[in-house]
């Protein structure tokens, strides 16, 4: 018993519905005085609310709440001209089975009362009282039935989820794993990158002659794929309203204007957006050799295969091994026999494996790797891109260097409506940005930092990125075998740029942007339906391999990520030990040192979030009644429901700099003070919350030491007093099934 009352952690509420009736009660002055009971007995006009004289028992306030018929304020006089007065900041209710409004205590209660904490904390005289629904105390009529809602509160019913001991779990064979890397990090030195082939083949650097045009450079200008047709060198194609029904529709199927791509030939001419230095490195020509793989399902047919036209058109032949297609399960019927009769023209270097059932974006780069097997080197490309002039060279230079380099393109921005190619937007001045993430781990592109720039001779150099975008990259296709390709476990889309990225850093690779190397990418218009993922695909895919990536890779960084995203603590992820052995087998370095040596700068764009102390539930004390934003946000009320301990809109946490926060909101005091506001919050705003943990032996037994704090509004004085509490939901399920 004793224990589960530890389970029972005690919430403190502001609930807009809350404010009439606060206001009016702080203004009330007792009309009736009644009572067959010690004590005043004091009946307020408001059906909603009840306040009597002590029961016999400690409690200090008990408040029938709207739509409650019953219960009771039970203070001994003192207290409750106390309360009354703290009532005109009331902001935090105790939920008890019945609903009983915990009093609050403010500056303004501690004028009146000596012992403040006294006065309003005590929950019972003993905790077997407390652990019960309101005592139904003979005449004075407190049954059950009466604390029932008048407009019933739905029914929720939910899968329970134990996220609590989801998350010790892995702490715990976090920590194990973390010191048994430690450990190994002192042989370091003499065992890095042991796992991967020693490079053998030997490249001189490129180097760059201003004035000589390099040896890569086509002689003479590209001729355009059609003389004066649409879309060459890149100039915007605009179709004229008569067409604007076939192009919406070509828009929701394709995501792009297909009825425009389909009028520029397959091989037009681009225009050239590289820095004029570009054209000045020479190669030496031992490059290695390629594989293209390009993964598409149901992928329209001119931007598939305007992709392949230009990786032939710009790549050298004694350089391009093969094209792969891998064809993700297409149900479209141009990507069948008639795209087996049109690669036909190329005998045999442009193939296409297809998929028998839909493995996903990530999986089939991967299978990809498998087939492609003629090239030293695989390069990824989108199946809507457009490779530029003299791309491969400086792309493949780097590898050819040194195996454990994986490139990155500069990726031009291609418009999916008019086909024209200019620079992403972003970056620094000279267009160059790194890749990077935010701590919810969305994709992100921050400006080349003062310290790569100055690591460079030339601006036009390759420079370290501490990730890619994933869509295109090269890297050698053994080195990526040993790396393990992708992780097996991530699905469909989403996250495996990362691990890719962290992957090759942190096991002593290097990722590194190529200025000089660009292929344009058709990004996708709003409008397109998607492709769904398929049917065997349980939910949150994304999710689940944003899990998958922080869990292995991140190290104590990780806890930022659940700081940001708490619900993906509940998603079961399947299993990463496998990748953990590759982590240690591999000495793969720390997500810190990566962080401190490579990837440095992004925090200052994106600061690490405070960590959480604790999150879950908001549950009232030894009730079934949580704090629920109802998804209201940017300076909404939050309400009071019904535990569903589905997370959620119930879902709440408690970070280190005192907010309590639900996805990317803050809760505070409302303009009037009254109640409880959701809001927009950056990392310095509403920090008014405290959380502690009571003490054993305090003055709850019961509860012992998995209790708690405090929450503090702001210097005017307490929100809560002690039993208001942070219950954690995993303790909650706990809880439950003791019962
Ligand atoms: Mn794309």
């Amino acid at each position: 018993m004793r224990l589960k009352l530890g389970f029972l952690l005690r919430a403190v509420l502001l609930a807009g519905s809350f404010l009439g009736l606060l206001l009016l009660w702080s203004s009330l002055s007792p009309r009736a005085e009644e009572s067959d009971l010690p004590g005043r007995t004091r009946e307020s006009s408001y059906s909603s609310m009840t306040l009597e004289s002590s029961l016999g028992q400690d409690f200090d306030v008990k408040l029938g709440v709207n739509g409650y018929s019953g219960p009771t304020l039970a203070v001994d006089d003192e207290t409750l001209e106390c309360s009354l007065t703290a009532a005109r900041k009331v902001l935090v209710i105790q939920v008890r089975q019945s609903l009983i409004v915990k009093l609050l205590v403010t500056q303004e209660f501690e004028e009146y009362c000596t012992s403040p904490k006294e006065a309003s904390c005590k929950i019972s005289k003993d905790d077997k009282e407390a652990n019960r629904p309101l005592p139904n105390k003979g005449d004075h009529g407190l049954g059950n039935e009466k604390f029932k809602p008048v407009v019933p509160w739905p029914h929720v019913e939910g899968v329970e989820v134990d996220l609590e001991s989801i998350r010790r779990k892995n702490k715990a064979k976090n920590e194990q794993n973390h010191h048994g890397v430690d450990n190994k990090q002192q042989n370091i030195v003499q065992r890095q990158y042991l796992t991967f082939k020693p490079q053998t083949f030997v490249y001189p650097d490129p180097v760059l002659r201003p004035g000589v045009l390099g040896n890569f450079e086509p002689k003479e200008p590209e001729p355009h794929g059609v003389v004066g047709g649409p879309g060459e060198e890149a100039k915007p194609y605009v179709l004229g309203p008569d067409y604007k029904e076939s192009v919406q529709a070509s828009i929701k199927e394709f995501g792009f204007n297909m009825v425009a791509s389909d009028m520029i030939s397959l091989d037009r001419s681009v225009n050239d957006l590289r820095q004029e230095e570009c054209k000045y490195w020479h190669y030496d020509d031992n490059l290695l050799t390629s594989s293209v793989v390009i993964v598409f399902h149901n992928e329209g047919w001119s931007t598939l295969m305007r992709t392949v036209h230009s990786v032939i058109k710009r790549t050298p032949r004694k350089y391009l091994a093969e094209i792969v297609l891998i064809d993700d399960f297409s149900n479209k019927a141009h990507l069948q026999e008639r795209l087996d009769d049109y690669i036909k023209q190329w005998n045999g270097l442009v193939k296409v494996f297809r998929n028998e059932r839909r493995e996903g974006l990530i999986q089939a780069r991967s299978i990809g790797a498998q087939k492609a097997k003629l090239g030293q080197v695989l390069v990824y490309l989108d199946a809507h891109c457009e490779v530029g002039i003299n791309w491969y060279a400086p792309l493949i230079a780097p590898i050819s260097k040194d195996r454990t380099t994986c490139t990155v393109p500069l990726i031009d921005y291609i418009d999916g409506n008019d086909y024209s190619i200019e620079p992403q937007q972003g970056g620094d001045e000279d267009g160059f940005a790194r890749g990077a993430w935010d701590w919810s781990l969305l994709w992100k592109r921050i400006p080349l930092s003062h310290k790569e720039k100055s690591k460079r001779k030339h601006k036009t150099e390759p420079y370290r990125s501490p990730a890619m975008a994933g869509g295109l990259f090269a890297i050698e296709r053994d080195f990526f075998f040993e790396l393990g390709l992708y992780d097996p476990g991530l699905q469909i889309w989403g996250g495996e740029n990362f691990e890719i990225s962290y992957k090759i850093w942190q096991c002593g690779g290097k990722l590194l942007f190529v200025p000089c190397s660009r292929v344009g990418h058709i990004y996708r218009l709003q409008g397109w339906q998607g492709n769904p993922p398929p049917v065997y695909v349980g939910s949150s895919p994304t999710l689940k391999n944003y899990v998958r990536v922080v869990e292995v890779w991140w190290d104590e960084y990780k806890d930022y990520f659940y700081a940001s995203r708490p619900e993906t603590k509940a998603l079961p992820y399947g299993d990463i030990s496998e990748l953990k052995k590759f982590r240690e087998d591999h000495n793969c370095k720390s997500f810190k040192w990566f962080m401190e040596e490579i990837a440095y700068d992004i925090t200052s764009y994106y600061p690490l979030p405070p960590k959480n102390v604790d999150w879950g539930e908001i549950r009232g004390f030894e009730t079934s009644y949580c704090i629920d934003s109802m998804g209201h946000t940017n300076g909404g009320f939050v309400e009071l429901g019904p535990c569903h301990r589905m997370g959620g809109n119930q879902l709440f946490r408690i970070n280190e700099a005192n907010q309590l926060m639900q996805y990317d909101q803050c809760l505070t005091k409302g303009p009037d003070g009254s109640k409880i506001m959701i809001t927009h919050c950056n990392q310095n705003e509403y920090k008014e919350w405290q959380f502690f943990k009571v003490n054993e032996g305090d003055k709850h037994p019961g509860l012992q030491q998995k209790m708690w704090k405090k929450v503090e509004l702001d210097e005017s004085g307490s929100l809560l007093e002690d039993p208001c509490e942070f219950i954690r939901s995993g303790d909650l399920g706990k809880a439950d099934q003791e019962k």
